[in-house]
């Protein structure tokens, strides 16, 4: 057996550093087999919904050789997307988690490229994964040093939290030996399971995503009427459990970039345009383009929007005229946004909406002679 090329990684890691990837690390290839179990297992206990991804096929996903015959070695990155979020403007608008505001795998995969690139010139396959259905990324991630698992299940950098996404170089390069486990970082705590809106950190590391509100946004069909109100103001993603986390509190106040309100890609969606934009605004936008939207229908967006919006003129942070953006859902073809207008009119104040206007009331009521 050929000894692992330890000169080869140092050259891996440092052209991934070099292409401004924060953290990287290599591990070995075996089956991740825990993760494999926790997939069974969740999969079982039907903690997985209607989600596919890495559940669809267990075994596949937890064995990198399944993907690249031969695999030997994961060269696994982490990249930092910014902490900080600038306010809500003044008109009604809905929140997008931080990872979703602009294309922050775009800048991982780039930097994965690089290193793949370089295991190829060296004469091995190199494939780069990532937030793909055949790895599990936080288990890779957690072999090659790079975090813990937070008891909120995302994986943390010490020092630096867990405002990271997460690929892998699958390479048939040995590259030596997996690093220590980064020891646990959560210690007596327990603020995201405590914090979670919907109660989906079913224990410490696992969640259900039946209540998840990250999961229920891209599911299409009705959004569960008992976690409506608990989706506030949040259009794709939530950032819940990592945002009451006190070590990504300490990177978020040490964080001094504040992306500038306004700029697009913002985090920040703007209710109006959400609501009244053709179908290919939205799904062409350089922001919402790039989120995964069941069958690329728009009206699940929508679907979000129209919760959304009930829930800020609750909360005084919309004027309850903002609902008359309803009327045209309520008066519409689409039963399930027609339902969720209805819902999102009544607990923004504004039943007045739900009456049948007179002239309605004449067509149905016929001719009174
Ligand atoms: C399916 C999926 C989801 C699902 C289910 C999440 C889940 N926890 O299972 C939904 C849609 C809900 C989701 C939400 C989010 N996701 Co997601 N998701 C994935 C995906 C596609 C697969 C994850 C998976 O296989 N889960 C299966 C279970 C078995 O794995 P696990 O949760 O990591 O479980 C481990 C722990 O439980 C641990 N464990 C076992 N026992 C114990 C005991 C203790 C005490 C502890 C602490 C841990 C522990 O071992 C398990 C197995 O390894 C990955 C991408 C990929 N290909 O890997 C992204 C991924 C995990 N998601 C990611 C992100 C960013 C998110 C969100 C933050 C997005 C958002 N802001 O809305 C939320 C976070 C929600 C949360 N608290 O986990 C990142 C994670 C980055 C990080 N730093 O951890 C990933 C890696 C995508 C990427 N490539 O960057 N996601
Ligand atoms: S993403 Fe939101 S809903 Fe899901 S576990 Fe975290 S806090 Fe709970
Ligand atoms: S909130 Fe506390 S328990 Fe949860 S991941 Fe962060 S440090 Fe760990």
């Amino acid at each position: 057996m050929n000894a692992p090329d330890v000169e080869l990684r140092d050259r891996v890691l440092a052209a991934g550093t070099g292409a401004g990837l924060e953290v990287v690390g290599t591990c070995s290839a075996e089956p991740f087999l825990a993760a494999r179990k926790a997939l069974e297992e969740r999969k079982a206990a039907g903690l997985n919904g209607t989600m596919q991804f890495t559940y669809k096929n267990p075994v596949r996903s937890t064995d990198p050789s399944a993907t690249v015959e031969g695999c030997a070695t994961l060269v696994v990155a982490a990249a930092r997307y910014p902490s900080s979020v600038p306010e809500q403007p003044e008109r009604a608008s809905a929140r997008v988690a931080r990872y979703a505001t602009d294309d922050h795998y775009g800048r991982l995969r780039a930097g994965l490229r690089a290193m793949a690139d370089l295991l190829k010139a060296a004469g091995h396959r190199a494939l780069v994964m990532a937030d793909d259905n055949s790895v599990v990324d936080r288990a890779a991630a957690h072999r090659a040093g790079i975090g813990w698992y937070g008891k909120s299940a995302n994986l943390l950098v010490p020092g630096q939290g867990s405002w990271f996404v997460l690929g892998s170089v699958l390479t048939t390069a040995d590259l030596g030996e997996s690093p220590e486990a980064v020891a646990d970082g959560c210690g007596t705590c327990r603020r995201c399971l405590d914090g979670c809106p919907t109660g989906a950190i079913v224990a410490e590391g696992v969640v259900d995503a039946r209540r998840c509100l990250a999961w229920l946004v891209q599911q299409a069909g009705e959004f569960p009427h008992e976690y409506r109100e608990a989706l506030g103001d949040r259009l794709y993603g939530c950032d819940e459990c990592q945002e009451v986390c006190p070590p990504n509190k300490r990177t978020d106040l040490a964080d001094p970039t504040v992306m500038a309100p306004g700029a697009a890609p913002g985090p920040w969606v703007d209710v109006e345009w959400l609501l009244t934009a053709p179908d290919d605004d939205l799904l062409d936008d350089a922001t919402l383009g790039r989120w995964y939207v069941p069958k690329r229908d728009a009206s699940v967006l929508r679907r979000n929007g129209i919760v959304v919006l009930g829930n800020l003129v609750h909360d005084g942070r919309a004027r309850p005229e903002d609902l008359d953006l309803l009327v045209p859902f309520l008066e519409g073809a689409d039963p399930v946004l027609a339902e969720h207008a209805e819902w999102a009119a009544v607990r923004g104040g504004r039943p007045d909406l739900l009456d049948p206007s007179p002239v309605r009331q004449d067509v149905a009521d016929g001719p009174t002679t």
